[in-house]
């Protein structure tokens, strides 16, 4: 399994014999982990340029908050967060930028503006979103999120977590297939911390190669979320770099292909070794 970068030419293509690294670059002034401090365009290529040459092999830029409980932000004030900083990126690289955002508006403006990939915590279900993405021709993370970031936390219910994340994720590639994405496109996400326990997540969590046969990568975001926190009793995100490590550790040995990441350093190195103790004879 490989993805391929259309956008921006030369094409690129990211082959998943190994897991590879998403380094996260929040642009939104209320961010619980970088609070405020790549807000300004100059801050954001350092941090940038550092997480590739710490060995990320994609930046995910976001400008709308998902925080549970998180106020909604207009389109205009998300774009006008990401796009000049998805700019200045491509001035200084060609790396692949993923845009981490519910809107379709947003999706447009960013993939115009040099951004390589979409990356839905909403799962393409705004108006438009699907046959956008089928237009541009991008790679696409799709999630799985029961209820809405403002009150999804406040009772995530199933009856079988695994079972209703998989079939949901099932019915949105359909969706996305029916409009027309190319099935090459689709990344897949259980959506760890969206409208989820610390029980959910963590047979979710458990049960990672289930999703395998779904067909498509496998991405993971848990790096410095509150379940780490809850098992670790880490009230503050800063205390949760070990925890993000560990997690990341065991989704690279249960097959995940992306990591969606704050500290690129330090899983970069986890994974080395995972990859080492996987290749052993
Ligand atoms: C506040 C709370 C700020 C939560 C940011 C977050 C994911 C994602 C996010 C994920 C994919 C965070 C989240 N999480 N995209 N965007 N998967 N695909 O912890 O798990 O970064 S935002």
């Amino acid at each position: 399994m490989k993805l391929t970068f259309p956008s921006p030419p030369p094409l690129q293509s990211i082959e998943f014999d190994k897991p590879c690294i998403m380094g996260i670059l929040n642009l939104t002034p209320d961010s619980f982990s970088d609070g405020g401090l790549f807000v300004k365009k100059d801050n954001a290529l350092i941090h940038v340029t550092q997480m590739i040459n710490d060995g990320a092999q994609i930046i995910d830029v976001g400008g709308e908050s998902t925080r549970p409980g998180a106020k909604e932000v207009s389109a205009d004030e998300e774009c006008s967060r990401v796009i000049p900083v998805i700019e200045a990126i491509r001035e200084i690289s060609n790396i692949p930028i993923s845009i981490d955002t519910s809107k379709t508006e947003v999706m447009h403006q960013a993939v115009s503006s040099g951004a390589s990939m979409i990356n839905d915590v909403n799962a393409l279900r705004a108006d438009g979103a699907v046959e956008l993405t089928a237009k541009l021709n991008v790679p696409v993370c799709i999630m799985h999120m029961q209820g809405q970031p403002r009150t999804m936390q406040h009772t995530p219910t199933y009856v079988d977590v695994v079972k209703e994340v998989k079939n949901f994720l099932k019915e949105r590639i359909d969706v996305c297939l029916k409009a027309g994405i190319n099935q090459n496109n689709i990344i897949i996400d259980p959506g760890f911390g969206f409208g989820k326990t610390l029980e959910h997540n963590l047979s979710l969590f458990k049960h990672l190669e289930d999703f395998e046969n779904l067909g498509c990568p496998l991405l993971v975001g848990v790096s410095r979320k509150s379940m780490i926190g809850a098992v670790l009793d880490k009230p503050s995100v800063d205390e949760r770099l070990n925890g993000s490590i560990a997690l990341a550790t065991l989704a690279a040995w249960k097959n995940a292909n992306i990591l969606r990441v704050h500290d690129v350093k330090e899983t970069a190195e986890a994974l080395k070794l995972c990859q080492a103790v996987k290749e052993a004879k």
